[in-house]
């Protein structure tokens, strides 16, 4: 399903996308995600970036598209987010997608191509990708042992203290301490899952989450999942 939230990619007066070099600009990619799961952060970057895109939901259950396709044809490790370029080039690593779409988009979510802030958001990015998915992500095994789950979620309280950090001991509102960017996004769904996991958050975690959550442009980004449900 084409979804387009306004703006185009000429309007971004932040020429990121040098970056993308041959990639042309006015392209139209398609996103596999589902809207829940951490392919919901790059559905939400490029609906605040203003992008125009396709995309499609995925049963990561039985790894079938909502069109009936089998998601292993389209992206052999059958995970989300997955993005499809019209050239037919594949991401589907959260940093990647997370940064093309942030790059294509118009709202500032990725700071510019050789900045330190650039490293920084990278630096964030990886930290949220390889640390906080992966301990969060760890208590949705079913297979965990009580012991082994109890492990987990001491290591996963961890993961979201050091997120915690990154933000000053919980003072800055986004992680690059100005603006909401695309590791900000990841790092809230992340944390959406938390209930659900019944990993408790500290006070500091939990306004970090409130007050992304509150953002206009992300529930504008909700809204947009919710329309296409
Ligand atoms: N290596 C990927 C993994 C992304 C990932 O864990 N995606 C999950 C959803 S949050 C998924 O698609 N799981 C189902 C599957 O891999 O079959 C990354 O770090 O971005």
């Amino acid at each position: 399903m084409r979804v387009g939230t306004g703006g185009c990619l000429g309007d971004n007066p932040g020429a990121s996308l040098d970056f993308v070099g041959s990639i042309p600009p006015m392209t139209t990619f398609k996103l596999y995600y589902t809207p829940t799961s951490c392919g919901a952060a790059s559905f939400l970057a490029a609906s605040i970036g203003g992008l125009e895109f396709d995309s499609e939901t995925v049963d990561l259950a039985t790894h079938k598209t909502k069109s009936g396709a089998d998601f292993y044809g389209i992206n052999p490790k059958g995970n989300v987010p997955t993005v499809v370029l019209p050239n037919g080039t594949m991401f589907n690593e959260n940093v990647a997608t997370l940064t093309y779409i942030a790059d294509t988009g118009n709202a500032g979510l990725a700071p510019k191509e050789g900045t330190p802030e650039r490293y920084e958001f990278l630096n964030h990015l990886a930290f949220v990708a390889t640390e906080l998915h992966k301990g969060v992500g760890a208590l949705f095994n079913p297979k965990l042992s009580p012991e082994a789950r109890e492990g987990a979620k001491a290591n996963a309280l961890k993961k979201i203290e050091q997120l915690v950090g990154l933000l000053d001991d919980g003072k800055k509102s986004f992680l690059n301490g100005k603006t909401l960017s695309a590791a900000d996004l990841y790092a809230y769904i992340v944390l959406s899952w938390t209930g659900h996991l019944g990993i408790p958050l500290s006070e500091k975690a939990q306004a970090y989450f409130d007050g992304i959550k509150a953002n206009e442009s992300v529930k504008k980004g909700h809204a947009a999942i919710a329309a296409l449900q």
